[in-house]
């Protein structure tokens, strides 16, 4: 297989000065007649004229009207061309029923849909498939289907026709069309300068009731963008569409977004509060690409974070906006955590901005996404707020139309705010987490803060050089009161000392407040000053981080010493509890604990090899101590936090319903799940219902329920997901592989669904103590169900071998099975380039 590397970047030696294409539908066999207006690149250096193509038959190529004589080459073809403007003209056939890779053109339950980024558009026509070749398109479809649609505004519509224009020069990743019989739920938006523009979210008959939320969602998009951005949409018309087979969450085609109906269709009754958060940022995260993504692109896929990490940041200030910011901001760093931390911890830790890869799919990763956006926000809090608007005003205006690289991104930075960011950029540059080590002084009046920084070598880099590090502190006084505000420290050195004078009592330091920076902590403190500051930090972030690390020690403890869980932190916790002037949500993630997983990536840091059922167990230890030590206040956190009158997703109500099922799961363990059997007989959305169910499973109750659940929903797909996915995640460990195995034979299993293989194979990854039994029956399940899936569909399979990523953390026994696991999945004949190289990476 080719490696692409970043320093090879050559600009494509022609410009494309219109694309005109015509599509005539058919299942099996649909024509693309394309024409294209190129003329000579004046920057480039190398002339060869090569345009991408894949499974593509071809009919007939011209260049300027003449057959043009075309050689092909690898991954596309190749032809002489005049040193002078030229029309190339050609007919390709492709069958999008048999298109299970879900990339190009393919069917959805008998609606033609697209999916080009990154490199699927070569799956349509021949073409330079690059994203910095820009062009504006003009698209004609020929079809059977009710609707037709493309990017842009429509220029004329009749029975089996449409055509469509969009005037924006765009990549062809941001090319889209769908055909099918639709119906649409309707909206309008007048945006800041008074244009109107006409909504629509488009799906399949029968879910017509459930996109209020999502078009609500859309509006305050872009009402927002404009508030907050000072960005105005740009066409007359934006569409969104629900599509059942989706590798991913949704896709950002400009003027036509098109959506994993998971992540788009949303009503009480079938989808949790969970779901509905998420609806809001994906909704919000496609549209905000149309200025950081659409108008302004990536050079090449190394600029990936370019787009991602900032619209991601954008979409995290979104939801921060509308609904909670600390909870927001601690569940940012949940997932950073879950997510992203085991990636840069292990074989597959690679830069914000990669330097080279086989297949681009494999990096949109949680290291470009979630850690691409920390390094934004990091930005923003070294150079402060309104520096931040001014240089990201300066980027828009600057680089309007233009497919744009970091170096672009850092330089309005350095130009608007005169800073140096040399060193900041190591950040895009340097893959690993680094490790903020703090020691503290007192001299009775100055207190200093001793700050060093290292980072593990990681793949490919054993040289790590000291990074620009953000670190917000504040500090209190013992009785608790905030003696300085939250300041920011820069440290640039690999030790760096910073002093505070005139403190006459020694103050206590609440360190990297908010999270500041993506790195690890380690700040050396013992449980006293950790309750203290559960109970006294005036940062919410740093006040439920101390919560967390109480909890992290207790089981670190219980895990290796077999101590019970931890009085003082049951008690710090128990006070956060009461205190019902934290809002709902708060307190909640305050009962969460480390998942199994998280521990034992701590305890493979410490150099301890992590035991997956003495995880368990210690796990489900500390929650049956706090259902025994909470047995007072859990009823009371249940019943204060039922709602009457009907149901909203909004920050209130979601809140309140998530204190009230953390309590309800450990109620379950004291009363074998009576509540949660009297919560189910009466909930009226999903949120209630789902959360029930799981805590009488959990009880090792509930079959009636989960066979009630199967007859009420069967006929909706998404809803079906959790029936699947639950089963998997409420199993004991021994059980979870045969659990598994028995719902691959269900009807309804369909390996060639994404959202049912990741619902069902995902569950069984992320069950830590049941993947990780010790008889291997999970390993072998999974690995055979990705050799299975490979052939069908190489993006989706490539990204859930990530699970064995951690294999090199466990004992000899487990790392032998999944050693051998990941040489069966190697050694599989006509393995795609996608699964080769993610296997290849692991296994190194
Ligand atoms: N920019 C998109 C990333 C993407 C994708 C989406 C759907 C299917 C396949 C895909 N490959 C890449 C989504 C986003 O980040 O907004
Ligand atoms: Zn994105």
């Amino acid at each position: 297989p080719t490696t692409i590397f970043l320093k090879d970047y050559t600009p494509f030696g022609f410009i494309i000065d219109g694309v005109e294409l015509t599509f005539r539908l058919a299942p099996k066999a649909t024509r693309v007649l394309s024409r294209i207006k190129f003329r000579p690149n004046p920057d480039a250096t190398d002339k060869r004229f090569f345009l991408h193509g894949e499974s593509l038959t071809l009919i007939s190529a011209a260049i300027d009207g003449k057959s043009a004589d075309v050689r092909d080459v690898d991954g596309g073809i190749e032809a002489d061309v005049p040193d002078a403007p030229f029309v190339w003209e050609a007919e390709v056939e492709i069958n999008p029923q048999d298109n299970t890779a879900l990339e190009g053109l393919y069917m959805s339950n008998g609606m033609y849909c697209t999916q080009c980024e990154a490199e699927g558009f070569r799956k349509i026509t021949y073409y330079p498939d690059r994203p910095d070749v820009m062009a504006a398109f003009e698209v004609t479809i020929e079809g059977n289907e009710k609707v037709l649609l493309s990017n842009g505004n429509p220029l004329s519509q009749s029975q089996g026709f449409a055509k469509w224009q969009d005037p924006w020069p765009k990549p062809a990743y941001l090319f889209a069309l769908v055909a099918g019989d639709l119906l649409n739920h309707p909206g309008t938006f007048t945006t800041k300068s008074g244009r109107q523009v006409d909504l629509n979210i488009w799906v399949r008959p029968g879910d017509e009731n459930k996109c209020a939320f999502g078009m609500q969602a859309l509006k305050d998009s872009m009402k927002w963008d404009e508030d907050v951005y000072g960005r105005e949409y740009d066409l007359d018309l934006f569409n969104i569409v629900a599509v059942d087979d989706f590798n991913m969450g949704a896709m950002e085609n400009k003027g036509l977004n098109v959506f994993n109906s998971s992540c788009v269709l949303a009503s009480p009754e079938t989808s949790t509060d969970g779901n509905f958060e998420r609806i809001e940022a994906i909704i919000a995260h496609e549209y905000f690409h149309n200025w950081t993504g659409n108008r302004i692109t990536c050079r090449d896929w190394f600029q990936l974070c370019l787009k991602e990490g900032l619209t991601v940041y954008r979409d995290q200030q979104f939801t921060a906006d509308l609904r909670s910011a600390p909870v927001a901001r601690i569940s940012n760093v949940l997932a950073l955590r879950g997510r992203q931390f085991p990636e840069d911890q292990g074989p597959l830790s690679h830069p914000v901005r990669p330097e080279s890869f086989q297949e681009i799919n494999n990096f949109y990763t949680a290291t470009v996404y979630e850690k691409g956006a920390e390094v934004i926000g990091m930005l923003k809090t070294l150079v402060g707020d309104a520096a931040y608007s001014k240089a990201v005003d300066l980027y828009f205006d600057r680089h309007d139309g233009d497919a744009a690289t970091i170096e672009d991104w850092l330089q309005v930075f350095e130009d608007s705010t005169g800073r140096d960011l040399g060193q900041f950029k190591r950040w895009y540059s340097q893959s690993g987490t680094p490790r903020l080590t703090v020691r503290e002084d007192y001299d009775g009046d100055t207190f200093t803060l001793h700050l060093s920084q290292s980072t593990a070598p990681t793949p490919g880099q054993d040289e790590k050089l000291p990074q620009v590090i953000p670190v917000a502190v504040g500090l209190l006084s013992p009785n608790g009161d905030e003696v300085m505000a939250t300041q920011i420290l820069e440290l640039t050195e690999a030790e760096q000392s910073f002093r505070f004078e005139g403190h006459a009592t020694r103050p206590i330091p609440s360190i990297l407040r908010d999270f500041s920076a993506p790195v690890i902590l380690e700040q050396g403190i013992d449980k006293t000053r950790r309750a203290f500051l559960l109970a006294h930090d005036t940062d919410p972030f740093n006040r439920w981080e101390a919560g967390r690390m109480l909890a992290r020690e207790s089981l670190l403890a219980s895990i290796t010493t077999g101590a019970a869980p931890d009085a003082a932190y049951l008690d710090g916790l128990g006070a956060v509890l009461r205190d019902d002037t934290l809002d709902a949500a708060y307190r909640a993630l305050m009962l969460g604990q480390p998942t199994q997983s998280e521990l034992a990536g701590l305890l493979h840091e410490a150099g301890i090899t992590p035991d997956p059922e003495a995880i368990h167990t210690a796990s489900e230890d500390l929650r049956n101590a706090k259902a025994a030590a909470f047995g007072d206040l859990l009823p009371v956190l249940y019943q204060d936090n039922q709602i009457d009158g009907p149901y909203s997703p909004d920050a209130d109500g979601s809140g309140k319903r998530s204190l009230a099922n953390a309590a309800l799961s450990l109620i379950s363990r004291t009363d074998g799940g009576a509540l949660a059997a009297e919560q189910y007989a009466k909930a009226d959305n999903m949120t209630l219902q789902l959360a029930a169910l799981s805590c009488l499973l959990d009880a090792g109750a509930g079959k009636e329920q989960l066979a009630a659940f199967e007859q009420q929903w069967h006929d909706d797909r998404l809803v079906m997901d959790k029936w699947f996915s639950l089963q998997i995640m409420q199993a004991k460990p021994d059980q979870v592989a045969e659990v598994t195995k028995r719902l691959t034979q269900h009807p309804d299993f369909d390996m060639k669904n994404p959202n049912r293989f990741r619902a069902v194979m995902g569950a069984l990854s992320m069950h830590h103590a049941g993947f990780h039994h010790k008889n291997g029956a999970a390993y072998a399940l999974l690995a055979e169900w990705l050799i299975k899936l490979d052939p069908v569909n190489p993006q989706t399979t490539a990204r859930m071998c990530s699970a064995f990523q951690t294999w090199k953390r466990y004992d000899p026994a487990r790392q032998t099975m999944m050693s051998a696991e990941l040489d069966r999945i190697a050694n599989t004949k006509d393995l795609s380039r996608d699964t080769n190289e993610m296997i290849t990476r692991i296994r190194s």
